[in-house]
C-alpha cells in the first residue's frame, strides 16, 4: 500500500479512512488538495487510463468526454434506500432497509473492491467554505471521474479541511464503482449516522454524493433536526427596471426545465423595460431563517450537472456559453474531430459519429425494432462550473444567502392547473406544494393522464418520512417572521388538441413579474377557490401574441376538474396516515368547501 502524508489531524476522519482502507483494500490512497496542479495531474491520468477523452481544445477548451457503462446512465431509484432504525422513519415513499442489513449487504460488495485501484479522499463543502449554511462531507471514491466531477460541483480540498479542523462534523460518503454490476448496486443513506454508502454505479446522482444524497436526503434530515430546509429548488434573482433584485425559489419535478428557468433570458419587451435575470442555483436550495426575519437561501453546489439534449442557443443561450469550456460531457455523441454533438444542439447532425455507447452512428440509423437510435443518451449530462454562467448572480456565493420573496411550485399539468396562482398563505402554500404532480404522458408507463404526485418535487429526495417533512414545512412557516409568498405555476397546459398554450422559456418572466408584483402588493388579482389568479389585463403581454382565447384558457379555473383532482389528492395524503399534518387536511377541507 502506498500512502502519502495525511493533510489532517482529525482523528475521527483518519480512523474512518483507515477502516475503509481495510475494507476496500486499495493499492494507494490519495488525499485531494484541490490545487490546479492536482487537476492537471488527474486529467492526464484519466485520459491515460481511458476514463476521459480530451476534446478538441480549439473548440472545447479545458473540456473532456466520458462514457459511462451502458447499464449505468441514470439515478437508480429502485436501488436507493433510506436506512433508518424503523421503517416508519423512512416513510411510505422511500425504499427502506435496516441499517444492520444495509451495512452487511454493502460490506460484502465493498470488501476488496478497490484492489489495484487508487482510493481518493475528497474533502468537500456544500455551500461556500465556512458559511454557516454550509456542511462538510468527505467522499471516499475509487473513481477519478467522480473526483473531477466533484471538483466542479462542490468546493474541495485543503481549504475545506482547514474549516473542518481537528474535531469538525462531516458526512461520511463512501463510494466505489466496484464492478459496475447492477445486481451489486446499492445507494444507501444512513441519516442517523450522517453516512452515505454507494456501490456499483459511477454515474451522476448515484456517485457524486454531495448532490442528491448529501445536499437533499441527508441535509433534509439534518435540516429537520436543526430547523432549516434542504429543497429541490432553483434560485433566481430578478432585477426590476428600478434596479431592485428580488429572489425566488422554484421546485419542479425532474425534467420540468429547472435549469432553463434558472438561466432565463428576458423576452425583448421585458428586457426593454429594464428586466435582468440572475442565476443563483439550478437544482438545490438550502433555506434558513435569517435574524432579519426573512427566509434566506444558498445554492450548496458550485456547478451545474445539466441535461444536454435540447440545449441550444434558443432554449438556453446562457447554458450554451456556460458549457463552452472547462466542461465534462458524459454520454453525448463524439465526432471524428473530437467535438461533441447531441440531439437538439445548434449544429446539424453529423454525417457520422460515435454514439453515447461508442458505436458507429449516422442520421436515420435504427435498431432491430426499427426505432431510431439516438446519438446522445437522453440523460446525457454536462458538468460545468457555475462561475462560467454569463448571468451568474453576484450574490451566488454570499455566505448569508439571498432573501426569498416567493416560492414557486409546479408540475406538468395538461389540464386543471392555471398558468399561475397565488396561495392564500403559508399553510395553503404547503398544501399546494404537497399536491404537486405531473400527468403521465404516452411515453411513460401507466395510465395516460393519471397524476404522479411528487410533493415539493421531493419524492425521490426526501431522506425521512414525508409526513414528518410536511410537518417541518408547517413549523418553518410558524417560525419565519417574514415568510415568502407561495405560488403555483404550470407552463404545460394544453388546448383541446394537445398543443401547449404557453410558449415557456424566456416568456415565463411575464409570470414571474406578476408574482413579484403580487409580493409587493402592486397588482390586484381574481380570487378563485384555488387561489388568486392574475387579471388578464394586469399581465404584461407586450411583444407576445397569443392566439385567440389562449390567455383566458391558461388562467381559467374549472371547479369540476378540481373536484376530480381532490379525490386523487385525498387518496395520496392518506398514505401518510397519522403523520400527515392536520393543518394540511384543514387546507384540503377548505378547498373542498370553496369548490362547493
Ligand atoms: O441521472 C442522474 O444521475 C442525474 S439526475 C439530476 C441531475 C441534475 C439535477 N437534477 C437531477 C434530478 O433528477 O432531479
Ligand atoms: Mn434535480
Amino acid at each position: 500500500m502506498i500512502t502519502m502524508e495525511t493533510p489532517t489531524k482529525h482523528q475521527e476522519l483518519l480512523k474512518w479512512v483507515q477502516d475503509i482502507e481495510k475494507l476496500c483494500q486499495p493499492e494507494r490512497i490519495v488525499w485531494i488538495d484541490g490545487s490546479q496542479q492536482e487537476k492537471k495531474r488527474l486529467e492526464n491520468e484519466a485520459v491515460s487510463i481511458g476514463e476521459l477523452i480530451e476534446l478538441n481544445q480549439d473548440k472545447h477548451p479545458g473540456s473532456f468526454y466520458h462514457r459511462s457503462h451502458p447499464n449505468d446512465v441514470a439515478r437508480t431509484e429502485s436501488l436507493t434506500y433510506i436506512c433508518t432504525k424503523t421503517k416508519e422513519d423512512a416513510g411510505p415513499t422511500n425504499n427502506w432497509m435496516s441499517p444492520e442489513e444495509a451495512y452487511f449487504k454493502a460490506r460484502k460488495i465493498f470488501t476488496g473492491c478497490m484492489k489495484g485501484r487508487t482510493l481518493y479522499v475528497i474533502p468537500f463543502s456544500m455551500g461556500p467554505v465556512g458559511s454557516k449554511f454550509s456542511r462538510i462531507g468527505i467522499e471516499i471514491t475509487d473513481s477519478i471521474y467522480v473526483v473531477l466531477n466533484m471538483r466542479i460541483m462542490t468546493r474541495i480540498g485543503n481549504d475545506v479541511l482547514k474549516v473542518l479542523g481537528d474535531h469538525g462534523e462531516f458526512t461520511k460518503c463512501l463510494h466505489s464503482k466496484a464492478d459496475l454490476d447492477i445486481k451489486k448496486r446499492l445507494i444507501l443513506h444512513f441519516p442517523e449516522d450522517n453516512t452515505i454508502w454507494s456501490v456499483g454505479s459511477g454515474y451522476g446522482g448515484n456517485a457524486l454524493l454531495g448532490k442528491k444524497c448529501l445536499a437533499l436526503r441527508i441535509a433534509g434530515y439534518l435540516g429537520k433536526t436543526e430547523g432549516w430546509m434542504a429543497e429541490h429548488m432553483l434560485i433566481l434573482g430578478i432585477e426590476n427596471p428600478k434596479g431592485e433584485v428580488r429572489y425566488i425559489t422554484a421546485a419542479f419535478p425532474s425534467a420540468c426545465g429547472k435549469t432553463n428557468l434558472a438561466m432565463l433570458i428576458p423576452p425583448q419587451g421585458l428586457k426593454a423595460k429594464g428586466y435582468k435575470v440572475w442565476t443563483v442555483g439550478d437544482d438545490i436550495a438550502w433555506l434558513r431563517i435569517h435574524p432579519d426575519g426573512s427566509l434566506r437561501a444558498i445554492n450548496p453546489e458550485a456547478g451545474f450537472f445539466g441535461v444536454v439534449p435540447g440545449t441550444n442557443s434558443n432554449t438556453n443561450p446562457n447554458a450554451v456559453t456556460t458549457i463552452s469550456r472547462n466542461t465534462i460531457f458524459t454520454n453525448v455523441a463524439l465526432k471524428s474531430d473530437n467535438t461533441v454533438w447531441w440531439e437538439g444542439s445548434d449544429e446539424p447532425a453529423p454525417e457520422k459519429a460515435l454514439d453515447w455507447s461508442g458505436d458507429d452512428w449516422h442520421p436515420g440509423i435504427i435498431d432491430e425494432q426499427d426505432n431510431p437510435i439516438k446519438a446522445a443518451h437522453p440523460n446525457s449530462r454536462f458538468t460545468a462550473p457555475a462561475s462560467q454562467c454569463p448571468c451568474i448572480s453576484p450574490k451566488w456565493e454570499d455566505p448569508e444567502g439571498v432573501p426569498i420573496s416567493a416560492v414557486l411550485f409546479g408540475g406538468r399539468r395538461a389540464r386543471v392547473a392555471p398558468l399561475v396562482y397565488e396561495t392564500f398563505g403559508w399553510n395553503h402554500g404547503v398544501y399546494v406544494g404537497a399536491t404537486v404532480g405531473s400527468e403521465r404522458t404516452a411515453a411513460q408507463e401507466g395510465k395516460v393522464g393519471e397524476i404522479r404526485r411528487d410533493p415539493m418535487a421531493m419524492i425521490p429526495f426526501c431522506g425521512y418520512n414525508m409526513g414528518d417533512y410536511f410537518r417541518h414545512w408547517i413549523e418553518m412557516g410558524k417560525r419565519t417572521p417574514r415568510p415568502p409568498k407561495i405560488f403555483h405555476v404550470n407552463w404545460f397546459r394544453t388546448d383541446e388538441k394537445g398543443k401547449f398554450l404557453w410558449p415557456g422559456f424566456g416568456e415565463n418572466l411575464r409570470v414571474l413579474e406578476w408574482v413579484l408584483e403580487r409580493c409587493e402588493g402592486k397588482v390586484s388579482a381574481v380570487k378563485t377557490p384555488v387561489g388568486h389568479v392574475p387579471k388578464k389585463e394586469e399581465f404584461d403581454m407586450t411583444g407576445l401574441d397569443l392566439p385567440g382565447s389562449a390567455l383566458d384558457q391558461l388562467l381559467s379555473v374549472v371547479p369540476a376538474d378540481w373536484k376530480e383532482d381532490l379525490a386523487d389528492q385525498e387518496a395520496f395524503f392518506k398514505k401518510f396516515g397519522s403523520k400527515f399534518p392536520e393543518e394540511i387536511w384543514e387546507e384540503f377541507r377548505g378547498m373542498k368547501k370553496r369548490l362547493g
